[in-house]
């Protein structure tokens, strides 16, 4: 079911190895780009009537208005199961506490004696959040978006999540009553790239945002890769990946529901076994077999994802060498089920989130540790961090000098200035002290 990849006697090069000896999903977004364009065009021009005709083609559901009525938010949260909903906040509750900590304080450098800089952060004014509805529907990525930036200050925000035809043409009664529980009334029936145009150019309904965040399939990747600039993105967020790292002490028991734990996404998500135990790859393949048998979305998702290359157990010589193909790697999550998992953990230098020991399976993390599930995939996470508080912020330099702090500095502008051959710049500087250059103390 899964493949083995033995990497056991290779060569393992100084600068880290190989990427493409390892398994990996190909998204190819660049291709979906021209799909897209023609869609967001439309939503530009034509607005609301352009989403209203899209729900119909692509949602199969006919639907009079984008914006949800607050009566459809206060009644998904009524009839929202009591369970679910203690788990929310549950979840939402621990999700504030980490991501209050991420708050930043303003930061003042004094450079010279009357010459600052300070560090001003400045949360984004409103943002757009989309939560995706098609095979998945997760309440739980609400609460990931949502927390970061309404701890970061965010002052505006709306949701977009895809109308459903079995709910009337509202997005999922879950997602509405996750939005209702953490106060967010400005939720719109939309999905796809027009969800993302909606937000980028704004409709007669919705005012444009900043900023888009959120998951979403391959149109809503090709969607903000299409129109970054215009507004910020968080990722073009990936199949979902895992990546176990265990030497003979990990349970296979632990190991393969894990595995399967992420493979349950989509065909494409991707588990990755990392070990140097023959004994535990054995035990891992038996344990996949006999789990996936127990579970629910084999056909569509688990066999596929687990079959594909995208997955597969790799096979190294011993823990230096499981480092260095995990920090080539830069998996989604990690989990380390060694022997002094967090000594372990601390020499990893790539990945969204790292999951320490036995007792934090990643799924506790999709829901419930307090930490964001919102993390770089296809091996961003070796330049990218997953979704926070600093997300939602921008980091302003605030620079104020007195006339004597420039006349000190006067002369080295001026200089580089002239390097440059850009005098005017110089002569900026030149006119606040009668066009000369100040004598430097
Ligand atoms: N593992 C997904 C998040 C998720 N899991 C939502 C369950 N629901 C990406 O981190
Ligand atoms: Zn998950």
């Amino acid at each position: 079911m899964i493949s083995r990849i033995d990497l056991r006697g290779a060569a393992f090069p100084e600068g880290g190895i190989d990427r493409d000896l390892l398994p990996r999903a190909e998204l190819d977004v660049e291709a979906a780009l021209e799909k897209v364009r023609p869609i967001c065009d439309d939503v530009r021009h034509r607005g609301t009537a352009a989403l209203i005709d899209y729900a119909h083609r692509f949602d199969g559901v006919t639907i009079e208005r984008v914006r949800v009525p607050a009566a459809a938010l206060e009644s998904a949260l009524a009839e929202l199961d009591p369970a679910v909903r203690a788990a929310l906040e549950e979840s939402i509750r621990r999700a504030r506490l980490v991501h209050r900590d991420q708050r930043r304080a303003d930061h003042t450098t004094q450079v010279v004696p009357g010459g600052t800089v300070t560090e001003r952060w400045v949360p984004v004014e409103r943002v757009g959040l989309y939560v995706p509805g098609g095979r998945s529907v997760y309440p739980s990525s609400v609460v990931m978006n949502v927390v970061p930036a309404q701890e970061a200050g965010v002052a505006s925000m709306a949701v977009a999540s895809p109308p459903q035809a079995e709910f009337g043409g509202l997005p999922h009664p879950t997602i509405l009553a996750a939005c209702a529980l953490l106060g967010v009334d400005e939720v719109y029936a939309a999905g796809g790239a027009q969800a993302v145009a909606m937000f980028a150019y704004g409709t007669e309904d919705c005012r444009p945002v900043s900023m888009v965040t959120g998951p979403g399939n391959i149109w809503v990747a090709a969607a903000k890769r299409l129109l970054k600039g215009r507004i910020g993105i968080d990722a073009e967020a990936g199949p979902t990946e895992i990546a176990v790292l265990a030497d003979a002490t990990a349970d296979p028991v632990h190991v393969a529901a894990d595995l399967i734990s992420q493979a349950e996404h989509d065909p494409l998500a991707a588990s990755v076994l990392v070990t140097d135990s023959e004994e535990l790859a054995a035990a891992v393949e038996k344990e996949l077999e006999v789990q996936v048998g127990a579970t629910k979305h084999v056909a569509d998702r688990i066999g596929p994802a687990l079959a594909g290359r995208q997955s597969g157990i790799v096979l190294v010589d011993g823990l230096e060498q499981g480092l260095a193909v995990v920090d080539a790697y830069a998996a989604e999550h990690l989990e380390i089920q060694t022997e002094d998992a967090a000594a372990v953990a601390a020499r990893v230098r790539n990945a969204g989130a790292i999951f320490v020991g036995a007792y934090a399976p990643v799924s506790l993390g999709d829901y419930a540790a307090g930490s964001n599930h919102v993390l770089p995939t296809g091996g961003c996470a070796c330049h990218s961090s997953g979704l926070s508080v600093q997300s939602f912020l921008r980091g302003i330099h605030v620079v104020d000098y007195t006339r004597d702090a420039l006349a000190e500095i006067a002369g080295h502008v001026v200089t580089l200035a002239e390097a440059e051959d850009l005098p005017a710049h110089g002569a900026a500087v030149k006119a606040r002290f009668d066009w000369k250059v100040p004598p430097s103390k």
